[in-house]
């Protein structure tokens, strides 16, 4: 499954090491990467967020401007629970049998558990005020990495998905993943239950019919499903992940999200 998308990342991440001109970045980035591998997100956000952050000293026209954005964006998907070298190691090798259960690897992101009152489930849930914290890291994540709210009012409809044409392949695979998981983790975070905020796929499809978004969400959702799609494109047709994403805009009913094709959605898995 998404071993492309990863990869891709990956190479990008090592590439970065030896792109930067700027003396005084370069120190700055060396000690975010440091950090994000430390699992230091915020502190790696810090680090950075006074060269190319919202009030950052850094023009858009130098040379390393892109680089710190792209880095800016990683340290807050760090935020928001993805830890790209986690997810990589719960990949299966390629001649692995065993199949890869993306929902679980996105569960143990948020810290999701088993509920007190059945702490033997294997349907998984997250704590509500984390799982929201952490949504909203992945929306500065996108706003960062596929600025999906240029005037940023909470609204994604003016977001200008051809101008991410001119992304790389590997940005705009790593938008994917990062697109997928916050539509997760939205879903999971309208559904309400006893035990948390469901995250397992066994655990959605009992909130099936009880989603109910906002028409902002219902927006939003829908451009965060065009970013999984123009990360499928760029993967290309015989790429596993690129085969996973498509899989995934399939049932979740194509590119206008509803609360109506959502609960269709999870009444089908
Ligand atoms: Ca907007």
């Amino acid at each position: 499954m998404w071993q492309g998308a990863i990869a891709a990342f990956g190479a990008s991440l090592l590439i970065a090491g030896c792109a930067s001109k700027d003396p005084g970045f370069e120190g700055d980035m060396e000690k975010a990467i440091r950090l994000m591998d430390e699992g230091k997100n915020a502190e790696a956000y810090a680090v950075l967020d006074p060269q190319c952050g919202a009030s950052g000293a850094m023009p858009v026209t130098d040379p390393d401007y892109g680089l710190c954005r792209d880095l800016l964006g990683d340290a807050k998907a760090g935020e928001a629970g993805i830890n790209w070298f986690d997810f990589i190691g719960a990949l299966p090798d390629d001649d692995s049998t065993t199949e890869f259960e993306i929902t679980n690897v996105v569960a143990d992101m948020v810290g999701a558990a088993p509920p007190s009152s059945d702490p033997t489930s294997t349907k998984l849930y997250a704590d509500p005020t984390d799982l929201a914290a952490k949504t909203l890291s992945l929306e500065e994540a996108l706003k960062i990495h596929g600025n999906v709210d240029p005037n940023n009012d909470g609204d994604w409809s003016d977001c200008d998905i051809s101008a991410l044409n001119a992304l790389t392949d590997a940005e705009k695979a790593q938008l994917a993943m990062e697109a997928s998981l916050y539509i997760l983790y939205t879903v999971s975070g309208n559904i309400p239950t006893a035990d948390g905020a469901p995250m397992s796929l066994d655990a959605l499809k009992d909130g099936a019919g009880s989603v109910n978004l906002s028409a902002t969400q219902q927006t939003n959702l829908s451009v965060a499903i065009q970013l999984v799609q123009l990360g499928s494109a760029a993967l290309g047709a015989d790429n596993d992940a690129s085969t996973e994403f498509d899989t995934f805009v399939q049932e979740i009913g194509g590119s206008a999200i509803s609360s109506a094709t959502i609960n269709n959605y999870l009444s089908m898995l």
